[in-house]
């Protein structure tokens, strides 16, 4: 099942939230900042460990302080202008995260917008982009039950329950 939520993601009681990171996994604005905050410093020292990641992939760690078990660091491409792999980079994201989940008995996870704040990536697109590869690892048999895709705005929230409705799930 796939849903479409408005709210914070670090409160979010499910097995793993994923994190819109950047190559460094040190933190950052935005999300990170947020998910960095909430998970306390244990977070930025096992993120410390793994030795950053490249664009378009993924990295598990624990959950720490918040609600959640796991927190998985995407990073997302930074927008400039379609030309540079941006789309392939987005899914190849989506793909990792959901590839950990296999690796990490994951049942229930939540996916901010990556790419849509910081780095630009034009959001109408993102949804698209995110909601077929979650609907492909689904299809293909993924043991995941339940995904959230969580918008921080309302505005957010009602473009991204439009995109959803194309893919033929009710919102
Ligand atoms: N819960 C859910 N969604 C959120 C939250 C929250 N607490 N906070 C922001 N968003 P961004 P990016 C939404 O900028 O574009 C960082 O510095 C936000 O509205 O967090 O992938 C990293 O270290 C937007 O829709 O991530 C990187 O350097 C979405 O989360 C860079 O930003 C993603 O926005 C990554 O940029």
């Amino acid at each position: 099942m796939v849903e479409i939520i408005k709210g914070d993601i670090t409160k979010l009681e499910v097995d793993a939230i994923v994190n819109a990171a950047n190559c460094t996994l040190l933190g950052g604005g935005g999300v990170d900042g947020a998910i960095h905050r909430a998970a306390g410093p244990r977070l930025q020292a096992a993120c410390a460990m793994l030795g950053g990641c490249v664009t378009g992939s993924a990295k598990l760690t624990q959950g720490y302080d918040l609600p959640a078990h796991y927190v998985i660091h995407a990073v997302g491409p930074v927008w400039s202008g379609g030309g540079k792999h941006e789309d392939e980079l987005l899914a190849s994201c989506y793909r990792s995260a959901m590839q950990l989940t296999e690796e990490h008995r994951i049942n229930t996870i939540a996916f901010p917008c990556i790419s849509t704040g910081i780095y630009r990536f034009p959001f109408e697109r993102a949804c698209g982009i995110a909601l077929s590869e979650i609907f492909r690892a689904l299809d293909e048999g993924s043991r995941v039950k339940q995904v959230y895709c969580v918008c921080f705005s309302d505005e957010d929230l009602e473009v991204y329950q439009k995109v959803l409705a194309t893919f033929g799930q009710p919102t």
